[in-house]
């Protein structure tokens, strides 16, 4: 075990998600069984949330996990990102009750200008930055917008947990397991109005279009069902996704980290493939070609009319997003 730890800092480490992915990524999950990390984790510098974060490095203390050689608890952006290799941004406010859309979008802005700067600051060279907390395709751009040294294309959102939901449901309806179906895309932004590319998926080799044969519920049902699922949860738990985030941001992360054929349903800045906005943050298909590297995919998938409008919507709401918080972008 002689490789070099690699920093993985980690915002809002003592929130849901944190608590779920911690120790998977102690454990190896992430980036391997041989290669060792260092947890830098950030929380809000308020003594009662950074109390917890103590408690939660003390549960990951008691995991004597071999992989963890060490961990900075923090409430300093600068200090948590510093040489950080990977950047796996997390924290966020929550929606409070009445609260406006547009007001969540700025509110949580301000958090990743500000951790945006720093990464670009103290981050390693290649630093490579996930988001998650929401809205985590603008919250990506905004704060890839901050960046001068570190490219915008090391910046990307995640919209995995929806893969994962659509690959279950289809799973699901055609009784076979899971590993059956393949190449199930979404596309565009992590909200309702996300597309989860139902016609190019395959099941078993073959379209699932084929192998489903009920368009109806692959129109009226499967697209609601995937769309709404993180509804479905709250309403079910009375807490948001978590274990199922964190699973996906594990997933995320390690489709990145390997090269390989495999696609994956990752948001990145459009270059204006399938029709979205050059300049916002929407889920592709992607396939890794580095550690850390990847590029877009656009041979071999086909959009009906159907497909099409749906991504013109899930676009439109993501060019409103940038429209929203455009005096953060600005703010540079
Ligand atoms: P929690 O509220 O349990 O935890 C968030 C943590 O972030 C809190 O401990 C809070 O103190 C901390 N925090 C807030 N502002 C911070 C800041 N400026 N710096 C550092 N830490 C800060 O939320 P949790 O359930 O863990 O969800 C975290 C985020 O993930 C939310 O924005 C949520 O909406 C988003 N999600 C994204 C998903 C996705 O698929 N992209 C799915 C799951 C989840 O809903």
């Amino acid at each position: 075990m002689s490789a070099r730890p690699l920093r993985v800092a980690v915002t809002g480490a003592a929130g849901q998600i944190g608590y779920s992915i911690l120790p998977r990524i102690a454990a190896g999950e992430m980036f391997g069984p041989e290669q060792p990390v260092i947890l830098q984790l950030l929380e809000l510098p308020i003594d009662k949330v950074q109390e917890a974060l103590k408690g939660v490095a003390m549960e990951l203390d008691d995991c004597a996990f071999p992989l963890l050689h060490d961990m900075v608890l923090t409430g300093d952006p600068k200090v948590a990102f510093r040489d950080a290799d990977w950047a796996l941004l997390v924290g966020a406010k929550p929606r409070g009750p009445g609260m406006e859309r547009a007001d969540l979008l700025k509110d949580n802005g301000k958090i990743f200008v500000e951790q945006g700067r720093a990464i670009d600051e103290v981050a390693a060279d290649g630093c490579r930055v996930v988001v998650v907390g929401n809205p985590c395709n603008t919250n990506c751009m905004i704060a890839a917008s901050q960046a001068r040294r570190i490219p915008r294309s090391n910046f990307t959102a995640m919209t995995r947990l929806d893969q994962n939901r659509a690959q279950y449901q289809l799973a699901q309806k055609a009784g076979v397991p899971i590993t059956e179906v393949e190449r199930i895309i979404v596309f565009g932004n992590h909200s309702p109005t996300m597309y989860a590319d139902f016609e190019n998926a395959l099941i078993g080799g073959r379209p699932a279009v084929e192998v489903i044969r009920d368009e109806a519920w692959l129109k009226q049902e499967f697209l609601p069902i995937v769309g709404k699922r993180g509804a479905a949860i709250i309403a079910a738990r009375g807490l948001s996704s978590a274990m199922s985030a964190a699973n996906a941001a594990i997933g995320h992360v390690r489709s990145l980290y390997t090269p390989g054929p495999a696609l994956h349903s990752v948001a990145v800045e459009s270059d204006g493939s399938y029709g979205f906005t050059e300049g916002v943050w929407a889920s592709v298909p992607v396939r890794t070609v580095a550690p850390g590297t990847y590029e877009v995919v656009t041979e071999g998938f086909e959009h009906s009319e159907f497909a099409r409008e749906k991504l013109a919507i899930t676009n439109a709401e993501l060019v409103e997003e940038r429209d929203t918080v455009r005096e953060l972008l600005a703010a540079v």
